[in-house]
């Protein structure tokens, strides 16, 4: 039986890594952080199958000792402050935890398991200011945000140790992904949660910031079994994974209106307290290289997306005003 770690486990993507993993059978170990409150709601379902160590990607120390118990084969480093707009307002934290945390937990696996198989979550956010139309594995970076920049750090440490150590580690420059686990704050999750409330009565309007941004849209399901293909592949690679189709947020705000009868246009307000100070404009990605070598393929329409979500997100207030 394998054995693997996960980091950021009560995220969107630990909680449908997790359970891929589980179905194939694999022992999950996840990370969680030290919380006052326990955020578990993503993991509520599997808390019986997985076992949790408390550490922190700032804290080495708790990740020597989270390897140490568990004697993972493979790790999957999803943890980080993953909200572009918040890393503006908290930016050395950001570079703490997405940035010098990848290199904590590297060091971390050379030191306890130099054996193990690495993933690193990396981010289409390191393409900021596209250098070319679309993005593959050979687009240069220009991060736009101080998240962008942490996690090109995080991107080439991760080439670095897999350069200098030989390790198994692999980058997957992953571009956004969604699920009805999306965090409220990020842009289709804040739409779709919104439209319900509307639709339900319990709420008037929907406030936005730049309704021009374009982005590659995919499922967070269909996702994590790329990185979970990087890890069985002969060598180590780093993969661009992204649907290779790009919509604006107001087609986004469209469409999810539409899946409930209404006109956008008469509740979306725009915000400036949205507007970000640097934009990332246009992001399409080249998922060509995983087509070929992980014969990985999304499964998931942008219009199945957006209606899944909407359909929770109603499920969850419907008969409550
Ligand atoms: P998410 O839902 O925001 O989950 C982030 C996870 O990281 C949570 O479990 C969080 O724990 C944990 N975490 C935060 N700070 C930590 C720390 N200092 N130590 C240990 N754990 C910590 O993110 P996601 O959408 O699942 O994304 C997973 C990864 O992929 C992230 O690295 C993200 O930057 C990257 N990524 C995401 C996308 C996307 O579109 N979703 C695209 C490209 C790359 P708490 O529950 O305690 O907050
Ligand atoms: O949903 P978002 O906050 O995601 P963003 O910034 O693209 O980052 C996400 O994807 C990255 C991969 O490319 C990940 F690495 C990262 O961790 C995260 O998961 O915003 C999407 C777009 C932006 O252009 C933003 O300016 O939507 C625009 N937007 C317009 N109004 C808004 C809003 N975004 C948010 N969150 N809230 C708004 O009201």
């Amino acid at each position: 039986m394998k054995t693997a770690l996960i980091t950021g486990i009560t995220g969107q993507d630990g909680s449908y890594l997790a359970e891929l993993l589980l179905e194939k059978g694999y022992k999950v170990y996840g990370l969680v952080r030290r919380t006052a409150t326990q955020n578990e709601e993503n993991i509520a379902h599997l808390k019986k199958e997985i076992e949790l160590i408390t550490g922190d990607l700032c804290d080495l120390p708790s990740l020597l000792a989270a390897l140490q118990e568990a004697k993972p084969d493979e790790v999957y480093n999803l943890a980080a402050q993953s909200f572009v707009g918040d890393s503006w307002s908290q930016p050395t934290y950001t570079a703490e935890v997405t940035g010098v945390g990848v290199l904590n937990l590297l060091e971390a696996v050379r030191q306890k398991v130099s054996h193990a198989r690495f993933y690193q979550a990396s981010s289409s956010e390191m393409f900021g200011k596209v250098q070319e139309i679309p993005q593959s594995e050979h687009t240069a970076f220009y991060p736009r945000s101080p998240y962008g920049a942490a996690k090109v750090f995080g991107h080439w440490i991760t080439v670095n140790y897999r350069e200098s150590y030989n390790l198994f580690a692999c980058s997957g420059i992953l571009f956004n992904h969604e699920s009805p686990r999306r965090g409220l704050q990020f842009v289709t999750r804040k739409v779709t949660d919104a439209v319900a409330r509307i639709a339900c009565g319990l709420q008037k309007e929907l406030r936005m910031g730049n309704l021009d941004a374009r982005r590659d849209w995919g499922f967070a399901g269909d996702y994590v079994k790329a990185m979970y293909l990087m890890l069985q592949q002969e060598q180590p690679d780093d993969y661009v994974i992204a649907t290779g189709k790009t919509y604006t947020v107001k087609h986004l705000v469209e469409t999810a209106f539409r899946h409930v009868g209404l006109s956008w246009q008469d509740y979306v307000v725009i915000d400036p307290k949205f507007i970000r100070p640097a934009e990332v404009d246009l992001l399409l990605g080249n998922p060509e290289k995983a087509k070929q070598q992980l014969h990985w393929e999304p499964e998931v329409s942008f219009e199945q997306l957006v209606g899944m979500m909407v359909e929770s997100d109603l499920k969850k207030y419907k008969g409550k005003n």
